[in-house]
């Protein structure tokens, strides 16, 4: 038995031994997916059951559950990085976040070391802890499915696990999802919960007018079609692709193998006339999870989809809503859900429009930026960011940083995208971001391609200037 399942067992045990579980999830897609996929299990083994979704784990928020009466907490997607404050606690965890002790710095040979830690009446199951990589090999959902596998005969959860994992963006790097994850997947296909096929990895494919898909597709963007409508039309027009089936938009499941080879084959061919590299145009391709179980044609039938109409309702404090659709309603939830991610696009078209409004954006050399002020939501302001950066309409050479008005904190909330381009050329925003934050007084990270920061009021314009330097630094340009 390898040391994962060991401890997936362990955990088990626990949650069997107890009549009450409280769940503590995080609230995304992914600790949506872990919710629901330890509420399902737990229920089945006629166990009480309870949860709440936080967004952090915060000391105070701590507090307040320690002086409840919960009996065994069980938290999903989150908890290893707090371990130190749970000490005491009468609970178990399964995350994929980087656990207290920081994994990345031990050297392989320290990793036994590292497990001692949890030697304490906590029993966690963390993919760092095993030399599995949590960002890209094994979810929040995914960890949390290893242990409903151990409760009981919970494979056909293992289709949440997809959805947790693709809406953590695991599948997004290699275009198909690897190591712990790829297992959990295949056991799903064994079973005939899941089906997978290779297609363009667009979003939208099953929700969407085709015309959409090409319009608001950003990853890679497609050069003069991306942003606009009617391009987007007119380009499919001449390629003899039928728009309607009748009063109906067609969509991209709807088309045959010549349609989409047609397509695809003339995107690749702009992208690289562009001069883009011809992995950008194999990116377009990948892995399509799809699941038999849900009907076809609507955003649950497909993971992307499916992870996206949850993230609507993370994004809002919705986080039953999410968890309801999770388990199978298909009628009062799955309309709020929808309407929240419709409220959701709406408020994405107003926010842009806002940026438009109040003289667009402004660049420097390496860097360009908007404020958001107290008009955009700081809950969006990465989305936003992303998408002008996206819509064709401004240079994709340059790096995007936004500002607006915090709802979280005193301050300013920032966000930064860059594109895969400006990556391989060794941009990595979250090292900016914390760095520069930080030297504001602030705090800040995440990703080489996507991150944020906190700064306090009135520090945007030196913010800038020291992002910016730091990444021409980074781009080798002095
Ligand atoms: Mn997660």
């Amino acid at each position: 038995m390898d040391n994962l399942k060991e401890k997936a067992k362990e955990i088990s045990d626990k949650l069997k031994d107890s009549k009450k579980v409280h769940i503590i999830s995080h609230i995304d897609a992914d600790g949506l997916s872990s919710a629901s996929i330890a509420y399902e299990s737990l229920s089945r083994c006629g166990t009480d059951v309870d949860y709440e979704f936080i967004k952090q784990l915060e000391k105070e928020k701590l507090k307040e559950i320690k002086d409840k009466d919960h009996g065994l907490i069980w938290f999903t997607d989150l908890g290893s990085g707090q371990l130190d404050d749970l000490k005491g606690m009468n609970c178990v965890i399964t995350d994929h976040h980087e656990p207290q002790g920081k994994p990345s710095q031990v050297r392989l040979k320290d990793r036994g070391n590292l497990m001692n830690y949890t030697s304490s009446n906590i029993s966690e199951l963390n993919p760092h802890r095993y030399g599995i990589d949590g960002a890209s090999e094994l979810s929040g959902a995914g960890a949390t499915y290893l242990v409903a596998r151990e409760l009981g005969k919970n494979t056909d959860l293992s289709k949440l696990a997809v959805v947790g994992a693709v809406g953590d963006l695991q599948a997004t790097k290699e275009g198909r999802l690897i190591g712990k994850n790829r297992e959990i997947l295949k056991e799903g296909l064994s079973k005939g919960h899941i089906e997978k096929r290779i297609d363009a990895r667009f979003y939208g494919l099953e929700s969407r007018p085709l015309f959409k898909v090409l319009q608001y597709a950003n990853d890679p963007v497609l050069p003069g079609l991306t942003g606009d409508e009617e391009a987007c039309i007119n380009f499919l027009v001449s390629l003899d692709i039928e728009l309607k089936i009748g009063d109906e938009w067609r969509r991209w499941y709807h088309l045959d193998k010549t349609e989409k080879r047609k397509i695809l084959s003339e995107l690749g061919k702009r992208l690289l006339k562009r001069g883009y590299p011809a992995r950008y145009v194999d990116a377009m391709i990948g892995e399509v999870y799809t699941f038999p179980g849900e009907e076809l044609g609507t955003m649950l039938h497909e993971a992307k989809e499916f992870s996206t109409l949850l993230n609507s309702c993370g994004r809002y404090g919705k986080g039953e809503i999410g968890l309801q659709v999770c388990l199978g309603d298909r009628e009062e939830y799955l309309k709020k859900a929808q309407q929240l991610l419709k409220g959701h696009q709406k408020v994405l078209v107003e926010c842009m429009n806002h940026v438009e409004s109040t003289g667009g954006v402004k660049e420097k050399e390496v860097v360009q930026y908007f404020h958001g002020g107290d008009e955009i939501p700081d809950t969006v302001l990465g989305t936003v960011a992303g998408m002008i950066l996206g819509s064709g309409e401004v240079d994709r050479g340059l790096v995007m940083i936004a500002f607006a008005e915090s709802s979280e904190r005193e301050g300013l909330k920032v966000s930064s995208r860059g594109t895969k381009r400006l990556v391989d050329k060794g941009l990595d925003l979250s090292e900016v971001m914390s760095k520069v934050s930080k030297s504001l007084g602030g705090e800040g990270g995440g990703h080489d391609i996507a991150a944020g920061a906190y700064i306090p009021s009135g520090c945007d314009k030196e913010f800038l200037d020291k992002a910016e330097d730091m990444i021409k630094t980074q781009l080798g340009i002095s």
